[in-house]
């Protein structure tokens, strides 16, 4: 079936930054009045508009039931107004317009989680991108920017009734009802608006601002889940001192709210002054959830709060310039994250993530610019690419510029704009202009797809004592962005004397000093060389350091040399980026494990000592999955499988009594801080997966005594996985004593589900087991995934039995939960690269689907995965 004859998504369904036009009307303020009854809600909005271009006054709204409107006074007939699935249109409005307008919805019935709707017992809203639509008729885009009061009123077997703002007044209601009226200050596009209504306990704690404003801290969750959220509570303290130091920017209301929920469609929602928060980004608890769980609560409570000025102070114009305050939000809160924890396994992590996801997504059909330039559904843009890349952007600038010049570029970014809705461009020029550096070929990397490639080559002179550098960039051809340029690309680099280990500082008159500034050589045309001179030994030089763009880098390194940065690199991040390469090698390549294996025993013990999480990250073996990703045709993942577990073997073996005895000597409880704690734990963790492919008799009884004896989830869970996953003789007496232990708690349920799922051997009936389980639920994205995400772990098993889980998933979602349905179909875009005849196989898949499936969220994504 082609496109045209879908008959839901038409080619004039597609949206073009290109036809960009103001509103025809200024919203001035929204009073809103929201009742809740069991069996439908009531939405009563009166706007006060003011015409501001000539046109149609437009109204977005999607499935309301409309019960009256009232233009100045005057109730309104169909014959008024034009009404379709999608909007309300009055031709020939005044220039001054009073709306009153009444509509009924249906939260409890909701189960797209989009606009307002009922989770479990707790109303509340999601209405980021284009949610608000769904509560009432709205010019629901983000330029325009309003006043909202809001009344919400309910039962009082829901006395928590909440909404943006400050809290103006509650009182008794008819039928024993209540309500409370808040109001915002601050002028905002309808899709941060929040309210909630339900029965909840809250936390609540104050911060006194820089400007000496004391702001009421309230996180609110069930009972039970309160003394989970202290660490979030600390992480929105420091979050909030953090942008003050950084940004200079203070909290701007006398309150700040967070609400925990455990049906959401994603992480978390910055909506302003009252945050909606998937339960699993804002609970932490070392008793329930993992390490890098409580990493990912700290960093995404520090996102939704940066996002009050990167975000909702500043807003963006339009859906198309998403990445403008995703970009800078993600570089914000990893830089945030960076002083929580060792920074170069911050930077790891995040390159991993770049890596695993933006990198394929850039090289694959679904391949857009940061800033795209048309889209069908927008929910479908909420990318690897516009945040991950987006933030690399804004790293690159702020690596060029230096501290200083970048924060006097955002310093006039906030002075520009407070209190505007921009684009993408408004942002490089006010970067500019403040740090006096023209910046405007960065727009190039918003502008255009693709990962480029740089190649690098060096070239030593011992008679002039001279090393040349040679770069060249490209990128691949792209059907719908045919004009691809050279990109402005900082390569942060040091050169290393080959025979000492010690870095090269290089003397006054070296080209060094005129091209590379602090470190970092601009390379922005298609081809350009650099030339050290007074370096007196072959060097090795470190390319890209600490990942200073988001391109393929592409140099010829010898296996000693990766060998020798690993050993004499000071910079964290490309210490681990030699152990990735010359993992990738052996794996892809078929190069012999030594001289990582050598490299790797002579480093750890000093690095053990210094960083215990940057060694844990030495031990990374690039999963199976990225591995796939670089393969581009003929990808059978067996084969994949094989060489991978054939490298474990090897270090298992080549590591040999290290493994027993660095477990048996490290001690989490003896470090000095989280952060070592958590790389000691991490460590100790891997020991133990190494013991068992070891085969040593211990491992398991190790295992099963770490099980038993801690109260820490990383370590809890460590044991689980090793015990499980190696089928040994406790696996499920253990199991079912996890689940025992915390069949009352989602989100580490949600883990038991995860490595059930992800073991290597599970096959159709495990995956049948865990979603007939009684505990499995449709209705939570959070279950959904940890069974969905333990399987593609192993892609094998995704690629296999796993495809059709995948496709029944979405043709279901598609119906009741179209944003995550289009999500979890993506799992299979790399369809393309498999080999015959499991490519035509899915191919055919993939397109019995697309007649099965309506809404335009899955309905874009099939059509853009097939389309290679
Ligand atoms: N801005 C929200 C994302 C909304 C996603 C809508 N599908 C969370 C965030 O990025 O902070
Ligand atoms: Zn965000």
């Amino acid at each position: 079936m082609n496109i045209a004859a879908n008959p839901v998504v038409e080619a004039d369904q597609t949206v073009y930054l290109k036809d960009y036009q103001k509103p025809t009307f200024e919203v001035l303020s929204i009073d809103l009045d929201i009742s809740v009854f069991d069996d439908h809600t009531q939405v009563k909005s009166k706007l006060l508009m003011k015409r501001q271009a000539v046109g149609d006054l437009v109204l977005l709204g999607r499935d309301l039931e409309l019960k009256s409107i009232h233009l100045n006074d005057q109730a309104l007939s169909q014959a008024d107004y034009q009404l379709d699935a999608e909007k309300l249109v009055i031709s020939n409005a005044p220039d001054a317009v009073t709306l009153e307008i009444t509509v009924v919805i249906h939260p409890e019935t909701n189960t797209m989680l989009e606009g307002l709707y009922k989770a479990g017992d707790l109303y509340v809203t999601q209405n980021e991108p284009e949610g608000f639509r769904k509560i009432t008729y709205y010019p629901d885009r983000p330029d325009v920017l309003s006043v909202f009061t809001t009344r919400v009123e309910a039962d009082k077997k829901y006395p928590v009734l909440l909404a943006n703002g400050n809290l103006l007044e509650t009182g008794e209601a008819e039928n024993g009802r209540h309500y409370a009226i808040w109001q915002d200050p601050t002028k905002k596009p309808s899709y941060l608006f929040a309210c909630v209504i339900g029965d909840l306990a809250v936390l609540k704690d104050h911060y006194v601002t820089s400007e000496g404003r004391n702001v009421a801290l309230e996180i609110y969750a069930i009972e039970k889940d309160i003394p989970k959220c202290h660490i979030a509570m600390q992480a929105l303290k420091h979050s909030m001192q953090w942008d003050e130091e950084h940004y200079g920017r203070p909290y701007d209301l006398d309150n700040y709210m967070i609400v925990a929920v455990s049906q959401f469609n994603m992480g978390a929602m910055e909506n302003k002054g009252l945050n909606i928060f998937n339960t699993s980004c804002v609970l932490a608890d070392e008793e329930y959830t993992t390490d890098a769980a409580i990493m990912r609560v700290q960093s995404v409570i520090a996102h939704e709060y940066f996002h009050n000025w990167t975000g909702n102070r500043i807003t963006c114009r339009d859906w198309f310039q998403l990445c403008l305050k995703e970009g800078l939000t993600v570089f914000r809160d990893q830089s945030f994250s960076e002083d929580l924890q060792s920074a170069a396994v911050q930077r790891i992590d995040d390159v991993a993530v770049l890596k695993a996801h933006q990198f394929p997504e850039d090289a694959g059909p679904l391949s857009h610019p940061p800033r795209p330039d048309h889209f069908v559904e927008i929910n479908n843009f909420y990318t690897a690419t516009v945040y991950e890349k987006g933030a690399e952007i804004n790293r690159m600038m702020s690596t060029l510029l230096g501290k200083e010049k970048f924060r006097k570029g955002t310093d006039e970014y906030f002075r520009r704009h407070d209190g505007q809705a921009v684009t993408v461009e408004d942002w490089v020029a006010a970067l500019t202009a403040g740090s006096g550096v023209d910046l405007s070929a960065f727009l190039k990397w918003y502008n255009q797809p693709g990962t480029p490639k740089l190649e690098a080559q060096g070239e030593y002179d011992q008679a002039t004592q001279t090393y040349r550098l040679t770069f060249k960039q490209s990128l691949k051809a792209h059907a719908k962005y045919p004009n691809l340029q050279a990109v402005p690309i900082p390569v942060a680099l040091a050169l290393f004397n080959a025979k000492t280990g010690e870095q090269y500082t290089l003397h006054s008159e070296s080209l060094f000093e005129n091209a590379v500034k602090d470190g970092v050589y601009l390379f922005d045309q298609a081809e350009a060389s650099i030339e050290f001179t007074g370096v007196s030994e072959k060097p090795v030089v470190s390319l890209l350091r600490n990942f200073s763009a988001p391109v393929n880098l592409q140099f010829n390194y010898s296996d000693e040399e990766l060998a020798f940065l690993l050993k004499y690199e000071t910079n964290g991040f490309n210490q681990w980026q030699a152990t990735q390469t010359l993992l990738e090698r052996i794996l892809l390549e078929g190069h012999d494990a030594k001289v990582y294996l050598d490299a790797i025993q002579q480093t750890l013990p000093f690095v053990i000592s210094k960083d215990p999480l940057l060694a844990s990250r030495l031990f990374d073996v690039p999963t199976e999955g990225y591995l796939g990703s670089r393969i581009d045709e003929n990808y059978q993942p067996e084969i994949v499988h094989e060489a991978r577990e054939t490298l474990l073997e090897s270090l298992a073996r080549g590591l040999g009594d290290f493994c027993k005895e660095t477990y048996l000597a490290l001690d989490p409880v003896a470090q000095k801080d989280f952060s070592q704690a958590m790389g000691v734990r991490a460590l100790k963790n891997i020991m133990l997966s190494m013991m068992a492919r070891q085969g040593d008799p211990e491992a398991f009884d190790l295992a099963t005594a770490q099980y038993n004896e801690t109260g820490n989830m990383s370590e809890r869970l460590g044991a689980l996985r090793v015990l499980v996953w190696n089928d040994a003789p406790q696996a499920k007496e253990v199991l079912q004593d996890f689940y025992n232990r915390f069949k009352d708690e989602p989100l580490s349920l949600d883990q038991w589900f995860m490595l059930q799922a992800a073991h290597p051997n599970a096959g159709p009936e495990t995956i049948q087991y865990l979603t007939n389980h009684v505990d499995y639920d449709l209705g939570t994205p959070n279950r959904i995934r940890s069974v969905s995400g333990g399987l593609n772990a192993n892609p094998v098993n995704a690629w296999g039995f796993g495809i059709q889980h995948f496709i029944d998933l979405a043709k279901y979602l598609d119906e009741k939960n179209p944003i995550v349905g289009s999500r979890l179909l993506q799992v299979l875009t790399r369809w393309y690269t498999l080999a015959e005849p499991k490519r035509s196989a899915v191919k055919a898949q993939l397109e019995g689907l697309k007649s099965e499936v309506k809404s335009k969220n899955v309905v874009e994504t099939l059509n853009s995965m097939l389309n290679v």
